[in-house]
This record gives C-alpha cells, sequence and structure tokens, in this order.
C-alpha cells in the first residue's frame, strides 16, 4: 500500500522542481553566453484517475498510455492504490523567444539549443523528479523516457503513446491551440514535461472551458497569426498538418543540424511573434468575432 503524503509533500515538490530550474547548471546557453534556457516553471498535479486519461484512448489512440499503465509497465509487481501526474512547464527565455520573432524561415542559434539542450536539461528534471520520489518511498516513472515510451507514424502525422501536453492538459496547466501547440499563462513558448507517481497529491482544478479555450482563433475567430508565421503552409484553418511541419523541420531545416552542432533543430516560429508567445492572449478573447 501506497505511503501517505503529508500535507507539506505537494509544497515541497513545486519547491524542488523551481530550485532544479533556477539552480541547474544544464539549464544555460554553455555554447553561446550561459543565459539561462527556461525561466521559473509552473507546475501542477492531475489525479491518475481522472477520466480524460481514459479518454485519450479514443482521442489520441488506444496506444496512448494511462498513468496506471505507465506505472505497472515500470513495476510490474507493485499494487498500486493511489495514483498522480507531477506536470511542469518550462516558459521559453525572452532572449531566445525575441530571437526566434525575427526569423521567417528557420529558427534561431538560442532556439536550435533550446531544443537540443533544453530537452536534455528537461530529461535531467525528469530523472531528478523520479530520484526525489523513489528517496521518499514511492513509486515513480517518467514515462517519456521510459522503456515503453514510443513515438508513433499515423496517416495525420507523427504521435507518441505518451503525450506531455495532454497530461498538461489534465493537471489544468493551459489549452491546445490552433497550431497544436499548448498556451499556458507563461505562453505557448515552452517545453514540458511529466512524471507519474504513487504519492497521493491534490489535483490543481482545470479552470478552462473547453481544450481549446485559450486560443482566440478556436474561440471567436480572431487572431489566426500562425498561419501566416510558418514557412511551411502547415498551419491553416483547418489546424496543424503534423506531416508537412515534420517534413520542413527533417527536410529544410537539416543543414541546421551540423551548422549549430544539435541533434534537431527544432523550428517554432509559430510559437514565437504570435500573441499566445508568452501568455494567454486574453484581449482577443474577449473579441466577440460570430463563429465562422
Ligand atoms: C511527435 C511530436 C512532434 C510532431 C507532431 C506534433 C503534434 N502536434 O503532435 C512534430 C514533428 C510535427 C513536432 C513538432 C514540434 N514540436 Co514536438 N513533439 C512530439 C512529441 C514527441 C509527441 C507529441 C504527441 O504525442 N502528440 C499527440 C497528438 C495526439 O497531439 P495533437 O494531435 O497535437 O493533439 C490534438 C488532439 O488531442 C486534439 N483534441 C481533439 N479533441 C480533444 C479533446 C480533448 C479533451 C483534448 C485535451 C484534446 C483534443 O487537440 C490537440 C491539439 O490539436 C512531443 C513530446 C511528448 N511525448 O509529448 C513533442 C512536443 C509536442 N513538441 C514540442 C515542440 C516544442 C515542438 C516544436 C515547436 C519544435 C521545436 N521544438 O522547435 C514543433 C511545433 C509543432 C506544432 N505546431 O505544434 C513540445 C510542445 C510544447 C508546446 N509549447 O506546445 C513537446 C510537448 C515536447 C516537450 N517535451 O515539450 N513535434
Ligand atoms: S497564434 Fe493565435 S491562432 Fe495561433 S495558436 Fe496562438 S492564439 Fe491561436
Ligand atoms: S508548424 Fe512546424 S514548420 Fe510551421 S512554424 Fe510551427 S514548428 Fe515550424
Amino acid at each position: 500500500m501506497a505511503r501517505v503524503a503529508d500535507l507539506e509533500t505537494p509544497r515541497r515538490i513545486v519547491e524542488d522542481i523551481e530550485n532544479f530550474v533556477s539552480g541547474h547548471r544544464e539549464n544555460r546557453l554553455l555554447e553561446i553566453d550561459d543565459d539561462v534556457i527556461f525561466q521559473s516553471p509552473l507546475v501542477a498535479f492531475a489525479s491518475g484517475d481522472d477520466p480524460l486519461f481514459s479518454q485519450y484512448k479514443e482521442i489520441i489512440g488506444d496506444f496512448h498510455f494511462t498513468p496506471r499503465e505507465a506505472l505497472s509497465a515500470a513495476f510490474p509487481e507493485a499494487v498500486v492504490d493511489s495514483i498522480s501526474v507531477i506536470s511542469w512547464v518550462l516558459p521559453i527565455e525572452g532572449r531566445t523567444r525575441r530571437s526566434n520573432r525575427v526569423r521567417e524561415l528557420s529558427p534561431s542559434l538560442r532556439w536550435c539549443h533550446t531544443r537540443h539542450w533544453g530537452e536534455k536539461f528537461n530529461t535531467a528534471l525528469r530523472d531528478h523528479m523520479v530520484s526525489f520520489l523513489k528517496e521518499e518511498g514511492f513509486l515513480a516513472v517518467a514515462p517519456f523516457t521510459a522503456p515503453f515510451f514510443k513515438r508513433l507514424s499515423m496517416p495525420n502525422g507523427p504521435t507518441s503513446n505518451w503525450s506531455e501536453r495532454h497530461a498538461a492538459y489534465v493537471a489544468g496547466l493551459g489549452t491546445f491551440g490552433l497550431s497544436d501547440g499548448f498556451i499556458t499563462p507563461r505562453g505557448i513558448a515552452h517545453r514540458c514535461g511529466s512524471v507519474v507517481t504513487n504519492l497521493p497529491l491534490p489535483p490543481t482544478p482545470r479552470a478552462y472551458a473547453s481544450h481549446v479555450a485559450n486560443c482566440p482563433f478556436l474561440v471567436n475567430r480572431s487572431c489566426g497569426e500562425c498561419i501566416d508565421r510558418c514557412p511551411a503552409g502547415a498551419i491553416t484553418a483547418k489546424g496543424h498538418d503534423k506531416n508537412k511541419c515534420q517534413d520542413y523541420i527533417r527536410g529544410e531545416l537539416a543543414p541546421l543540424k551540423q551548422r549549430y552542432n544539435v541533434e534537431i533543430s527544432g523550428c517554432g516560429l509559430c510559437q514565437t511573434r504570435v500573441p499566445c508567445e508568452a501568455g494567454i492572449p486574453t484581449q482577443l478573447l474577449a473579441r466577440n468575432h460570430p463563429p465562422a
């Protein structure tokens, strides 16, 4: 049976993640100028038994793991009663966002290093959280770095069996936009991560009316600025074409890997110089455009 967490534990987890982000050397653009990669994080908790996780089997595909399946895959012998997901958002630092704003066809050096080194830091945070929870006597797994994690090719584009943004949505951290990006109170320009544990944690309330409530285009047809921002023509009023996006990143942008000495360049033009870059576009959301 899982040990019961004391009332201080949720606060300690948030503080621990905040301290890890603010103090860790890997959260720096070490090959550029030592500036931080990510600003202070958003952290929230979801119940692993939230019905949304089962609905993802319909919305994403039956291959998508529920938190219970993830923990069982990592600890097949364990009897798990309570189950929680710790989810975080790592907002991308302002100077990096500004450097990408002026780009028209390809991402900036700082953005590419954020994609490459920032994701390594994100994984260091996942590993740290798993160790922290295990030291406290709980089971923990980061599905994204677990052996069972898989990327899958579907006709409508690449997907995976653990979507970090969908976990963040259950934890109330934001909602999706027309570009597919996840719009949080700190904006869409971020990376996110999660850990599943049997530590009981109080679920963070979801304050949003729907899974697209933070995107003005999907609420009242205002905005749509990510459409023109995308050099690949991957975003239209119908949404985001993941195949076009991936082909652009792996094709046209491939030379950046050598130029910038990274394994993957990313792109993210649709996440900078747009109204949702660093916050929820509340003024546009308040407009009363008739639905098209
Ligand atoms: C495969 C992948 C890709 C693919 C496909 C992206 C995609 N949209 O799925 C490609 C190669 C195109 C890609 C590109 C990029 N990626 Co990528 N990618 C992933 C990866 C590995 C898996 C994504 C996944 O599983 N998707 C699942 C499908 C189902 O997601 P979806 O189709 O977007 O979901 C829609 C449906 O669920 C729909 N929906 C319909 N009904 C309902 C009902 C409900 C209730 C809900 C919740 C949703 C819903 O709404 C959603 C949005 O439209 C994740 C890491 C991870 N494991 O999470 C990173 C990730 C998504 N990528 C990320 C980033 C940053 C990028 C890039 C900006 C590249 C870069 N770093 O410069 C671009 C941005 C592309 C874009 N416009 O979104 C971040 C996103 C953070 C954010 N700000 O949103 C992630 C989470 C990595 C991370 N750890 O932070 N990526
Ligand atoms: S740029 Fe505008 S339309 Fe595109 S995701 Fe952001 S808020 Fe939505
Ligand atoms: S949709 Fe893909 S190709 Fe288009 S701007 Fe966004 S990340 Fe770049």
